[in-house]
């Protein structure tokens, strides 16, 4: 591993206890080392430690603490991160044991937010969770620095000065929630102006191809890149549904495990797409070893965000890197019903998930025929908009007209049109 020597030096820490495996712990780590890189750290030691639950004082054994703090001295290591949330305290205890930065998964999830923020939107988006994530744990971060100031250690200036910088920061937050709200209303009304058209939006776990696919489908020229994170602002563009149909398609800001509930709900503008799409296109990479926790995470998600019950597309991508691993493939289809295996870069299957997007958007659809008496034309002006004419053909007892449209709105037709027309069950 290449270590450059003005970055800072990592080691992270995980916590094997009853409800992880040690397999779904070493992919955590790898995860968290990769959010570190991105964060801009070289990664120098991954420990872990088996207990039942995490110490109240110190997260990992007290006597672990200890040990460690020499090896953090002897490698020169500047950052210690943990995967798991570490209550204020915590930090606080373990920062003086080891006179280094320590940081939680959220905490460095934030941090690599606020390198990317490109859009006013996103900026102000990631300040507001960052100062709320700050908030709760400002006294450590205050008392931390009094001592390296005067070694002070006392309640008195400190305390006043906490109360201070508490009613800024509180003070700051308020502005940042208004100056969201007034962005909120922007896009809200930018998104009244695209008219009425059927709204789809990707989802996923980050890299798992989201972009690739909305550039394939849109050929809008989102980034891609094989990092977590790539995307943190929302791109909608139109494109064409095989019936003809035009429709609109988002890309956002990826999931992952454990992000920050501060960064969800301040992230909730960008989401409103998600939220308000018609249909989701879940994208999953299969190729990832953990991708069924990665479908856990997304689920999860959605569901904090109010959006789990829309109809969901799902598409297995990166197909082209497990072609040939055949019983994958196939427990995956017994798995997960429905389900599309896609290439988003190879274009496979492409064409199919557009059909399966636009049979999800308009539902299970059925044909109904109608006579229609030629005294009675007005009632023909009120079915258009219920779904589309296929056939129609002058009748000597009226016009014979056939509709296709979803399977709900046809329950509602044969009650409303009944006592006007012959409802002629379809043949
Ligand atoms: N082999 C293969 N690689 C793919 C495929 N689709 C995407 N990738 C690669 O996966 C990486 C991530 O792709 P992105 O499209 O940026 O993923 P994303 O879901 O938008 O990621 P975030 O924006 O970070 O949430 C890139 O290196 C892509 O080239 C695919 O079908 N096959
Ligand atoms: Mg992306």
């Amino acid at each position: 591993m290449t270590v450059h020597p003005t970055r800072e030096r990592a080691l992270l820490i995980g916590l094997l206890h009853h409800r992880t495996t040690r397999s779904a712990l070493e992919d955590h780590l790898r995860e968290l080392e990769a959010l570190v890189r991105s964060a801009g750290a070289d990664v120098v030691g991954l420990y872990w430690q088996e207990r039942p639950a995490p110490d109240v004082a110190t997260f990992i054994g007290r006597g672990k603490a200890i040990e460690l703090a020499s090896v953090i001295a002897q490698q020169g290591i500047s950052l210690v991160v943990f995967d798991d949330e570490l209550t204020p305290v915590q930090v606080r205890n373990l920062e003086r044991l080891w006179g280094v930065k320590v940081l939680d998964r959220a905490g460095i999830i934030l941090h690599i937010f606020a390198q990317r923020a490109r859009t006013q939107e996103a900026k102000v988006q990631v300040e507001l969770a960052q100062l709320q994530y700050l908030l709760p744990r400002l006294s450590h971060l205050w008392s931390h620095l009094s001592k390296q100031v005067g070694g002070i250690g006392t309640r008195g200036p400190g305390e006043t000065q906490l109360e201070t910088d508490r009613r800024l920061l509180r003070r700051r937050i308020q502005h940042l929630k208004r100056k969201l709200d007034d962005i909120a209303l922007q896009r809200y009304q930018r998104r009244h102006r695209r008219d009425e058209l059927p709204r789809f939006a990707l989802v996923g776990y980050t890299n798992a191809g989201k972009s690739t696919l909305m550039r394939a489908v849109t050929a809008a020229p989102v980034p891609v890149e094989d990092r977590l994170f790539a995307t943190l602002d929302t791109t909608v563009r139109r494109f064409q549904l095989p019936s003809g149909q035009i429709a609109l398609l988002a890309d956002t800001v990826g999931f992952l495990r454990k992000l920050p509930p501060q960064l969800i709900a301040a992230f909730r503008s960008t989401l409103a797409e998600v939220v308000e799409a018609d249909v989701l296109v879940h994208v999953v990479d299969i190729s990832h070893p953990n991708f069924r926790e990665h479908i856990r995470v997304v689920a999860d998600t959605l569901r904090t965000l109010g959006a789990d019950a829309k109809p969901t597309v799902l598409a297995f991508n990166k197909v082209d890197r497990v072609a040939s691993e055949t019983s994958l493939l196939q427990e995956v289809d017994a798995e997960y019903p429905g389900a599309l295996f896609i290439s988003a870069e190879r274009g496979i299957n492409l064409r199919r998930l557009l059909v399966a997007m636009q049979h999800a958007y308009e539902g299970p659809t059925e044909v109904l025929s109608f006579v229609f008496p030629y005294s009675d034309m007005r009632l023909l002006q009120g079915l258009r908009s219920w779904g589309q004419i296929v056939y129609q053909e002058p009748r000597p007892d009226g016009l014979f007209v056939q509709l296709r449209c979803p399977h709900p709105i046809g329950q509602r037709l044969r009650g409303q049109y009944a006592p006007y027309v012959t409802v002629v069950p379809p043949a």
